[in-house]
């Protein structure tokens, strides 16, 4: 049997995690003298690397000595917390990073959570080290109070820290210590990390904790062996959470190393590999032997706590943008997206209307931003909390929010919470005039927020929130204070008219943008809306000069990108987002609508 050791890392948004696992896989030599990669190659898709985020999570494998390391890494943004629950089940170590700065953070505390709860064995690696501001010592000092209060055991608190700059490939065991590489960190994660349980020898059972998908073997399970051997053109069954089991056969079983697949023969107990085959094959499900068939537990998928509304566009430029525009396409792309997106879910919502629910706003753009990207056109609706009955009584998703904010604005941001009923649990000085200062807010109450908090902080301040839990209802909560500045025609947006409607608010088009009436085109900086005129020409003049009109000087529009805009709107608006656009509206588009439906 070989010697394998499967670790999770696991981190807040931006510690480091997938910049640790690169420098892993360098100074492993798994990258291969002559191997080209790029910076955190592990964030592979299109929306990770330009975002510089991980949004799902990915396996690799290294060797170290004669040890065989699988390595999960994580995304530690909150909308993707369900996936990092999955996967801390699939390995019997983690590597916990925090930031030398920033200490513990939201999301620090969801995964140390789940982790210690579900009793693995932590390595705790301090971050960024490296970083002028960091505060090694007082960091050490939050994550054994974190680990107290979530009631690790003592094996648990007796973790192990590592010191690092992950970014520069440097690691030590004590902040005393010269720099080293991280030889300290492969030794410790074999040294600490218990071998797999379970043996080859038993009968065959390994669970399902993401999907993939390919063109030409479909459906793929990644899967961690909990006993037993698998072979390519094994016949198997496969235990699907309702208690159903379904025969199926391995058509090939893919093997993982550094950035690379390969088709593999055979796997055995505590590996980690890819199964193809199973067309039907879903997270939590275990493939079992066949004369033997025994379910693994299933896995717990966390509920969506957001939900939108994509509709077919019907706007007045509808069709002119986009490849996909008819509710079948868009059905069709929303069922395939949750074959493989097990956090996501989506139900018809009436004549070309999908009600799409997620874990938040960054997990339904994202959706969003890809749909775009392969051409489709579509509305979104104002996102809406989930709000469901537990024992008799209503209840709303709950979030922890952190932010930290210049001290002389504390005030103000705390003022603007309270009125989103959020609650404050802490306030502490953070050093270099800052504070950082927790809260426990209904998720509603944090919907057009950040917007909001990084004008009142003249974008100083950062803000990080996490799901907290469900909690009863906490009424209504106050929502975007501005009105809308609506345009009355259809046309191309003329610089004069633009120049002329600055004084009314912020405008989020420039000239020759297409507009149309109803068509959302700026913040009132007023509370009510206002029917404005965009293409109007200079007066007195019908010849439109674009001289005279580029002369014009503008403020540059207020750059609406998807997840701006859906923070945004409100109730009775809409998004229309296309391959080249997005365009905010009202849902009627005429005054008289509107003024037919608010009486
Ligand atoms: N100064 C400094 N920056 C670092 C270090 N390690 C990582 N970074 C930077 O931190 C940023 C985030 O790094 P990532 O590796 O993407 O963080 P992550 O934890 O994978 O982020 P998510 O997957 O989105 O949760 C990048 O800009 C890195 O270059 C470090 O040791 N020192
Ligand atoms: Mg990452």
């Amino acid at each position: 049997m070989q010697k394998i050791r499967n670790i999770a890392v696991i981190a807040h948004v931006d510690h480091g995690k997938t910049t640790l696992v690169d420098g892993l896989l360098e100074q492993s030599g798994t990258f291969g003298d002559h191997e080209a990669h790029e910076e955190r190659a592990m964030d592979s898709n299109d929306l990770e690397k330009e975002r510089g985020i991980t949004i799902l999570s990915k396996n690799t494998a290294i060797r170290y000595k004669d040890h065989k390391i699988n390595i999960i890494d994580t995304p530690g943004h909150a909308d993707f917390g369900g996936e990092v629950e999955r996967v801390l089940k699939m390995v019997d170590g983690v590597l916990v990073l925090v930031d030398a700065y920033e200490g513990v953070m939201p999301q620090t505390k969801f995964v140390v959570k789940k982790m210690l709860a579900l009793g693995k064995k932590p390595i705790v690696v301090i971050n960024k080290i490296d970083k002028p501001s960091a505060d090694p010592e007082r960091v050490v000092d939050e994550m054994f109070d974190l680990f107290t209060q979530m009631d690790a055991d003592d094996d648990q608190l007796d973790f192990p820290i590592i010191y690092a700059a992950a970014r520069d490939g440097i690691a030590k065991m004590d902040m005393e210590e010269e720099d080293g590489n991280f030889q300290c960190i492969f030794e410790t994660i074999v040294n600490e990390v218990p071998l797999p349980e379970g043996s080859p020898d038993n009968p065959a059972q390994a669970q399902v904790f993401t999907l993939d998908y390919d063109n030409y073997v479909g459906k793929i399970g990644i899967s961690r062996i909990f006993n037993g051997r698998l072979k390519k053109g094994d016949s198997v069954k496969l235990a699907k959470a309702d208690g159903e089991m379904v025969a199926g056969k391995i058509s090939k079983l893919i093997g993982f190393h550094g950035l690379n697949r390969m088709e593999i023969q055979e796997a055995e107990a505590g590996d980690i590999v890819a199964i193809a085959g199973m067309e039907t094959v879903d997270v939590g499900d275990t493939v079992c032997d066949p004369v033997n068939p025994v379910a693994l537990d299933p896995m717990h998928v966390e509920e969506p706590t957001l939900t939108v509304v994509f509709s077919v566009n019907d706007s007045p430029l509808a069709g002119q943008e986009g490849k996909h525009v008819t509710g079948n396409k868009i059905r069709e792309r929303l069922e395939a997206e949750m074959t493989t997106n097990v956090a996501m879910k989506f139900e018809a919502a009436g004549e070309g209307q999908f009600r799409v629910s997620g874990r938040g706003e960054l997990q339904i753009t994202v959706l969003a931003e890809n749909m775009r990207r392969e051409g489709f056109e579509f509305g979104i609706s104002r996102p809406e909390v989930i709000v469901k009955e537990i024992e008799g009584v209503k209840c709303e998703p709950f979030e922890h929010l952190v932010i930290d904010v210049p001290e002389d604005l504390g005030g103000t941001v705390i003022e603007r919470l309270g009125k989103r009923k959020a609650e404050m649990k802490s306030m502490l000085p953070m050093g270099v005039g800052f504070q950082r200062i927790e809260f426990e807010i209904p998720a509603r109450g944090l919907i057009g927020f950040r917007g909001q908090f990084l004008t009142d902080t003249k974008g100083e301040g950062v803000m990080n929130h996490s799901f907290l839990e469900f909690r009863p209802y906490s009424g209504s909560v106050e929502s975007r204070q501005y009105g809308a500045l609506i345009s009355t025609e259809k046309g191309e947006a003329m610089a004069f008219s633009i120049f002329n409607l600055q004084d009314r608010g912020g405008m989020f088009i420039k000239p020759q943008d297409k507009v149309y009436e109803g068509m959302i085109i700026g913040e009132h900086s007023r509370s009510n809306d206002l029917s404005v005129n965009p293409i109007k020409g200079k007066a007195q003049s019908n010849v439109r000069s674009s001289g005279a009109d580029e002369a014009i000087k503008l403020v540059p529009p207020r750059d609406m990108n998807l997840e701006k805009a859906l923070e945004w709107i409100e109730d009775d608006e809409l998004l229309e987002v296309t391959p080249e656009s997005v365009r905010i509206r009202k849902r009627l588009l005429t005054e008289n609508e509107r003024k037919r439906a608010s009486r």
